[in-house]
């Protein structure tokens, strides 16, 4: 992280409210969840994009990082799938659509790896009874023993406790094995949104919020970093982000084991929720995807990195939120299929060109990191990609 000076443009700020939330932040206290709620409730997108904006070249000056990536979904299988409202994704056993790849399968996905470009492997699904310790550790295995230069970073929280349910095992056991087999990161998923009364709406059988905590806090002692997320854009309030967000920012003191934060907009198609809700074809606003960046940026103090995921929210909107205190966006991306199960309509991959006209477009530098968010290499203004 770079430390740049914080330079607050308070004359540009109109709101009174988030002036003050400002003086705050120039000061170095903290934010309350009620400051939060009240940048949330504010009209001034406009304000709350320059104080974030503000607090994030304090950090990162004008560098955009992205990772060339590549998703790997080796189950849509899950028990869940008819309690998580939100998920269009997972199938039942013998649904249609229902896949559990193979090895070779997972291997032979593995290679297709964009152009050779792949540094990491993303690799989530779902809670299948079949997919135990040893579909994964041999998975992990075969993946470093073939590809070794590229990292692992799969499993949330929720395939964790899984995978501990159905071997009987602890959940520090199941994260050590997995470990040793070659998992190098865990991602963020599974978070939804803390509250209890939403997590019951929305997926009422899914591993609760202080058990999600738990196995983070269990992968940070055993040196296996992570991300957060948080799905918004359904059923919570404000508040519920607000309680979410600041269950991130304990554990974050606590341990400092999270890289990043990433909020995931909510997409109603081709999902039960989506129909409860009558709102089919209708996703989250823009106003709305900006303002959980920039709070996320201004709140979560101990974080280093706030991603926007492109796939989800448009890399239209994702070149803007380079200006909402987002420093990192989910690279290129190869076969994504988790979101477009439930409607997202954005391409599937970037390519280097792309994603470096899209940050230059922005004003910014961009930069390709490893997974721990080193750089590697910065693109200058002059450079051919
Ligand atoms: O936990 C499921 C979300 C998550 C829908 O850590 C949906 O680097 C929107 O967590 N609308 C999994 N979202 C993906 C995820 C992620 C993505 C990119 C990077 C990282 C990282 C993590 O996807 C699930 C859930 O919150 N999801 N269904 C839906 N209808
Ligand atoms: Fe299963 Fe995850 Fe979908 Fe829930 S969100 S049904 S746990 S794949």
């Amino acid at each position: 992280m770079t430390a740049n000076a914080l330079t607050i443009p308070f004359e540009r700020i109109a709101d009174p409210v988030v002036r003050a939330i400002a003086e705050r932040v120039a000061s170095g206290t903290r934010l309350r969840r009620a400051d939060g709620v009240a940048l949330f409730e504010s009209p001034d997108l406009t304000g709350i994009g320059l104080l974030a904006d503000a607090v994030n070249r304090a950090k990162h000056g004008d560098v955009v990082t992205f990772a060339s990536n590549q998703h790997i979904n080796p189950t849509n299988i899950c028990t869940l799938r008819t309690t998580c409202v939100f998920c269009g994704y997972a199938r039942l056993p013998k649904e249609e659509g229902a896949y559990r790849y193979t090895l070779d399968q997972v291997m032979a996905e593995a290679r297709t790896g964009n152009n050779g470009m792949t540094r990491e492997f993303h690799i989530v699904g779902g809670l299948d009874m079949q997919a135990g310790l040893e579909y994964y550790t041999s998975m992990f295995r075969a993946l470093k023993a073939e590809l070794p230069h590229v990292h692992i970073k799969a499993l949330t929280a929720v395939e964790i406790a899984h995978i501990a349910r159905i071997e009987k095992i602890g959940w520090s056991e199941v994260l050590a094995a997995l470990k040793e087999a070659g998992l190098d990161t865990m991602p963020g998923g599974g978070a939804e949104t803390f509250s209890a009364a939403v997590r019951e709406a929305i997926a009422s059988k899914k591993l609760g919020a202080a058990d999600y905590i738990g196995v983070h806090r269990a992968a940070h002692a055993l040196g296996i970093r992570s991300n957060s997320t948080m799905l918004y854009g359904h059923v919570e309030s404000f508040a519920d982000r607000l309680e979410h967000m600041q269950m991130l920012r304990d554990l974050q003191d606590e341990t400092g084991g999270f890289l990043a934060y990433i909020p995931l907009a909510y997409h109603p198609d081709d999902n039960e929720l989506g129909k409860r809700l009558k709102r089919q074809g209708i996703a989250t606003s823009g106003v709305d995807d900006l303002k959980n960046l920039a709070v996320g940026r201004l709140f979560l103090d101990n974080f280093a990195h706030v991603k926007s995921h492109w796939i989800m929210v448009s890399p239209a909107l994702s070149q803007i939120a380079l200006h909402y205190g987002v420093n990192d966006l989910e690279g290129t991306v190869v076969r994504e299929k988790i979101y477009h199960a439930v409607g997202a309509q954005t391409q599937q991959a970037m390519s280097l060109p792309e994603i470096l006209r899209l940050i230059r477009g922005a004003g910014k530098i961009p930069a390709e990191r490893d997974s721990f968010y080193n750089v590697l290499r910065t693109f200058e203004q002059s450079e051919a990609a």
